[in-house]
């Protein structure tokens, strides 16, 4: 089934990765280009070995659909998993006056007395984010992460170009198109970027009334990342076939540098042992324009998986 090639590629890691140390300090295990395939007529492909969050899947996507690269409204749908790339930048700044923060990802990690000053800094960047729209508008912003590169693509020429948008209009007018891409690699920024974006590009293929959608990730955090991944870009294609009137087809996830991080294995083991359950069923309010489409639009039946398995993220 879907399940089992996550599976099968968290083994073949393991199993014939390359032990390599990485930007942020944490060293990994990794593999070079790999790719698995999901039939969206089995199921909805949420991973049932672990707990994985379909609401923080859905905000994010719906706020890259949105255009929005402020975590403010991330964190007004509870969702966090933004919010240690804002927080960086923030106590990077000028402005900030609290207990030195450098390299707070680690350091939480081994320093318990650390870490509890780390959180209470986080809580009140938190609250200010919610709070102080100055603040958020300031702080809050990522810049150029997904939400502008797939909405307002910003041009030598200063003009913007909304590729999402664009595809949309393609896949409804000229489904037989080879050239249905968004990308979000853009060379020219990539060396002053915070994260330079680990989806590359995605392009959408349509047959038999069907819409199916390829993503090449250049880079995946195999336990954390790629399982939002492979969600969030279903979700992706749900949301677009429903938009253009077809039925999704497949979501096909090309990998290159595919990696676990040393301070998962245990939770990687952990997963391995268990079973894999029944995918989940996602419904879509039928009829509804895509840019208008919120959280309550989107719901998941039968969804039974594991217990959640926590683990850091190297930042
Ligand atoms: N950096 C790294 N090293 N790995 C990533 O996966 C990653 N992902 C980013 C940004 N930078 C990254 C954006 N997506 C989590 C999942 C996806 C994500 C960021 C973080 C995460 O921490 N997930 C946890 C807990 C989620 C929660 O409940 O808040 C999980 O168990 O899935
Ligand atoms: P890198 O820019 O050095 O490749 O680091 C990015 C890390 O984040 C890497 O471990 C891959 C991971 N990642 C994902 O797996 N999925 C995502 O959606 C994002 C944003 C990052």
């Amino acid at each position: 089934g879907s399940e089992q090639q996550y599976l099968d590629l968290c083994r073949d890691i393991l199993e014939n990765g390359n032990r390599k140390d990485d930007r942020t300090g944490t060293g990994t295990i990794s593999v070079f280009g790999r790719q698995m395939r999901f039939n969206l007529d089995d199921g909805f492909p949420l991973l049932t070995t672990k707990r994985v969050p379909f609401k923080l899947i859905a905000s994010e996507m719906i706020w890259f659909i949105k255009g929005d690269t402020n975590i403010r409204y991330l964190l007004q749908h509870n969702n966090n998993i933004w919010n240690e790339w804002a927080f960086k930048r923030w106590v990077e700044s000028d402005e900030y006056a609290g207990p030195d923060m450098n390299d707070f990802g680690r350091r939480a990690l081994k320093d318990e007395k650390f870490a509890e000053q780390y959180n209470e800094q986080m809580e009140s960047f938190k609250q200010l984010v919610l709070d102080d729209e100055t603040f958020a508008a300031k702080y809050g912003e990522l810049g150029d992460v997904y939400g502008r590169q797939w909405r307002g693509w910003k041009t030598s020429r200063g003009e913007t170009i909304d590729q999402l948008g664009d595809v949309i209009n393609m896949i409804k007018k000229t489904p037989d198109s080879r050239r249905l891409i968004v990308s979000a690699w853009n060379p020219e920024d990539v060396p002053t970027m915070a994260l330079p974006p680990c989806h590359t590009m995605f392009q959408f293929y349509v047959a038999d009334g069907k819409l199916s959608c390829q993503l090449y990730q250049r880079s995946g955090d195999v336990f954390l990342g790629i399982p939002f991944n492979i969600a969030g870009y279903a979700l992706l294609t749900h949301l677009i076939a429903n938009e253009c009137g077809l039925e999704p087809g497949e979501f096909v996830h090309t990998m290159g540098d595919a990696h676990i991080y040393t301070n998962h294995l245990e939770q990687v083991k952990t997963q391995l042992a268990r079973d894999p359950r029944p995918l989940p069923q996602l419904h879509l309010t039928k009829g509804k324009p895509l840019f208008d489409m919120e959280l309550s639009d989107m719901t998941l039946t039968g969804y039974e998986p594991h217990p959640t398995i926590k683990a850091p993220v190297a930042v």
